[in-house]
């Protein structure tokens, strides 16, 4: 089943959400309030949220260091995220993790991951341990396209494919690797490739479109539930500000970017919804939803306490 034109709406209201936190994070962060790195997803939401949409509550989902809106769409709670991180006691990982370390087992969320393709072993295993103990979850693990190139990436896939396990590798292939464009450091930079060889599906998805995102994962997992092993989705997008905060962006034209703008999810699902009849007054209220949302988010975690010191000694392994 499509994702239902009536929910669109409801998409539109989760995109805005995500692009409102990110920019609620620069705007900490530039502050002072809020210290480390933080990868921005600004111009990928669609992806994150016609995937994990297409999930159910308890299916498996990792995600990577630019995951903040991968972690929402999967049902993380936005005071828990920003709570995280603004490093309180509320945070989603108590304060200790950060924007890296995003994680909420009861909403499927295995982790975020700083290292460039750990996310696929781990929904992997998750993957495994769901078809051993005859459960009927099904795993997704988001990456860039800069992780094609590591060796694990490589083991993945084929113990995937091999063991016919319920996995769904979705590539958000947003055309840059930190500051270098893709194709100078991968030998075919269509990394669906990579997936077919393996003797899976892959498929290249418009990673921009809500409603093919959900389509495309919807019919991974269903695939993956009856027992047809992992599919590849590699889903087209474009990260509209830096790779990081501080980022000078002196490796692609402004230019691109723009056109980049013309095409970006939020405008185009906004077009979308106008050809289905919503007017501008109900994409504006939509709007004001997701800003109260994130108002709401902000007040929660500046007003939560921070951990306290002997909470250092707990939740560590050594
Ligand atoms: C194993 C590993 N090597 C290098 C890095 C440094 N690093 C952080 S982000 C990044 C680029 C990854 O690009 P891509 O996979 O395309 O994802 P994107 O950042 O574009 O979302 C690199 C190399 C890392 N975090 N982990």
């Amino acid at each position: 089943m499509p994702l239902s034109p009536n929910r669109l709406p409801d998409a539109y209201r989760q995109m805005l959400v995500i692009r409102k936190f990110e920019e609620a994070i620069r705007d900490l962060y530039m502050g002072g309030k809020i210290r480390g790195s933080f990868h921005p997803c600004v111009g990928q939401e669609a992806s994150a949220v016609g995937a994990c949409w297409a999930l159910q509550k308890d299916d498996y989902m990792t995600c990577t260091y630019r995951g903040h809106g991968q972690a929402l769409a999967k049902g993380l709670s936005v005071r828990a995220a920003m709570a995280e991180m603004l490093g309180k006691a509320t945070g989603c990982s108590k304060g200790k993790g950060g924007s890296m370390h995003f994680t909420d087992p009861s909403v499927g969320l295995l982790g975020a991951n700083a290292i460039v393709a750990a996310g696929l072993p781990l929904a992997t295993g998750a993957a495994l341990a769901s078809q051993l103990q005859k459960q009927d979850h099904v795993a997704l693990t988001f990456f860039g396209e800069g992780a094609v190139n590591q060796g694990v990436f490589f083991e993945t896939l084929n113990l995937a494919v091999v063991w016919k396990l319920p996995v769904i590798f979705v590539c958000e292939n947003n055309h840059y690797s930190e500051m270098t464009v893709s194709h100078e450091t991968t030998s075919n930079s269509e990394t669906y490739k990579r997936g077919e060889s393996f003797g899976m599906p892959a498929v290249v998805v418009d990673g921009n479109d809500v409603e093919a995102m959900y389509a495309a994962v919807e019919a991974a997992a269903e695939r993956a539930r009856s027992g047809g092993g992992p599919t590849y989705i590699e889903a087209m997008t474009y990260r509209l500000w830096g790779h990081m905060m501080g980022d000078p962006e002196g490796y692609r034209a402004k230019e691109e970017v723009a056109r980049a703008r013309e095409v970006e999810p939020i405008v185009r699902l906004g077009k979308r919804l106008k050809e289905l009849g919503y007017s501008q007054s109900d994409l504006d209220t939509l709007n004001a939803e997701a800003e109260a949302i994130i108002a709401d988010a902000l007040q929660f975690a500046q007003n939560s306490p921070a951990p306290k010191p002997a909470e250092a000694f707990t939740d560590v392994f050594a």
